[in-house]
């Protein structure tokens, strides 16, 4: 496909005095359509924003648009949003809506922890960036996605998709539905603590993996936090489990050998010392307590998340081939079971 010319429209509304020279897809991001743009000048990234995930562009970018600023006043390196010629953050084209930003150069992501430094990195990054945003008024964003990580409601969800079977697959996962029934009272922790007041609301990332943060490949230090679109108020634990779910593993998201996929100990302390290492003792008690569950939480959400879209006919996440939902499904269950067994978890009372 050429995409000079299918975006062509789309591109005309971002860039002037400048020619571009190339536009190829780009990253192993699950929600958007993703885009690397060369031009004569410059590189930047164009992306086409999902709009059954993010209904709300003008919410969107709003909350994009706060958060970064907010960060560029700490001197804090973030997303640039590139503004169309007329001043728009986004902007609608052939039914769906584009958003541009600066490419942010000499940077690398990684789809799983290469070495135990690159993720102790990455803990402080996340660490770090939670920590910038500890007083940004919460208030003031809007929830793109309400209930994201309300994962008694994910496994409502699941349970819907699973009694509708709407695309005959569940003959292909009852094993995999069953190991999550089997947890079903195990799911409330962190939404009861919020709710209580035990565990204090933050500002939140929500999307913690690490190809969500832009590496630098010589001196192995973060550059950016990036995908912004689920900033929101939530619990420092879906931030500090949904990485370890990542990048703890020994293999990748979507490894259909679950062999090989194992939760490393190693990994997840490297992350936490980290992570510890930028927040200091702005964590609670009860957060720290509840850091090895955070990671059970984020792991189990996740594989239940898959497993709903595999039910549901692959509706939700960017899919390669027919069973990738449940590939991904089952290397996060797998996970799953090892992190209630190094951490003496009893999650299927
Ligand atoms: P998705 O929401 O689909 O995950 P992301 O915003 O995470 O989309 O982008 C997908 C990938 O594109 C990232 O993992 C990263 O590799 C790359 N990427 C995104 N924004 C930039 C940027 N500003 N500079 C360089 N690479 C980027
Ligand atoms: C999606 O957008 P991306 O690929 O960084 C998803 C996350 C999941 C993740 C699983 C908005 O993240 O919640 O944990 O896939 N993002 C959204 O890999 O749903
Ligand atoms: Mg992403």
């Amino acid at each position: 496909m050429d995409y000079m010319i299918k975006f062509e429209n789309v591109l005309n509304d971002f860039i002037t005095n400048d020619k571009v020279t190339a536009v190829q897809p780009y990253g192993e991001g699950h929600i958007n359509g993703t885009f690397l743009v060369t031009t004569e000048q410059k590189k930047y990234i164009l992306q086409k924003i999902n709009a059954a995930v993010f209904p709300n562009s003008d919410e969107l970018m709003d909350n994009i648009v706060k958060v970064t600023d907010f960060l560029l006043n700490k001197d804090v390196a973030t997303l640039e949003v590139i503004r169309t010629c007329d001043g728009r953050t986004f902007t609608e084209k052939n039914g769906g809506y584009f958003r541009m930003y600066a490419f942010i150069d000499n940077s690398v992501t990684y789809q799983m922890s290469e070495s135990i430094d690159i993720f102790e990195e990455s803990g402080f990054a996340f660490g770090s960036f939670q920590k910038h945003l500890s007083d940004f008024d919460a208030a003031s964003l809007h929830e793109i996605i309400p209930d994201f990580h309300n994962t008694p409601k994910r496994f409502n969800d699941f349970l819907e998709a699973f009694n509708a079977d709407k695309c005959g697959r569940l003959r292909f996962c009852t094993a995999e539905a069953d190991f999550i029934m089997k947890r079903k009272n195990s799911l409330s922790k962190v939404t009861d603590g919020i709710r209580d007041g035990s565990i204090p609301l933050r500002v939140t990332h929500n999307d913690t993996k690490l190809n969500n943060i832009l590496m630098d490949p010589d001196t192995g230090k973060a550059r950016a936090i990036i995908d912004l679109d689920t900033v929101m108020p939530g619990s420092l634990l879906y931030d500090f489990g949904d990485s370890i779910r990542f990048g703890a593993s020994t293999a990748e998201e979507d490894e259909p050998d679950t062999d090989k996929v194992h939760f490393d100990i190693d990994l997840y302390n490297a992350y936490k010392k980290g992570f510890l290492r930028a927040m200091g003792d702005a964590v609670t008690p009860a957060e720290t307590e509840l850091m090895p569950y955070g990671a059970y939480l984020m792991t189990i959400e996740c594989g239940m998340r898959f497993l709903t879209d595999f039910l549901s006919g692959d509706t939700y996440f960017k899919t390669k081939y027919p069973e990738h939902n449940l590939i991904r499904c089952r290397t996060q269950l797998k996970l799953v079971s090892e992190t209630e067994k190094v951490f003496g978890l009893n999650n299927t009372n």
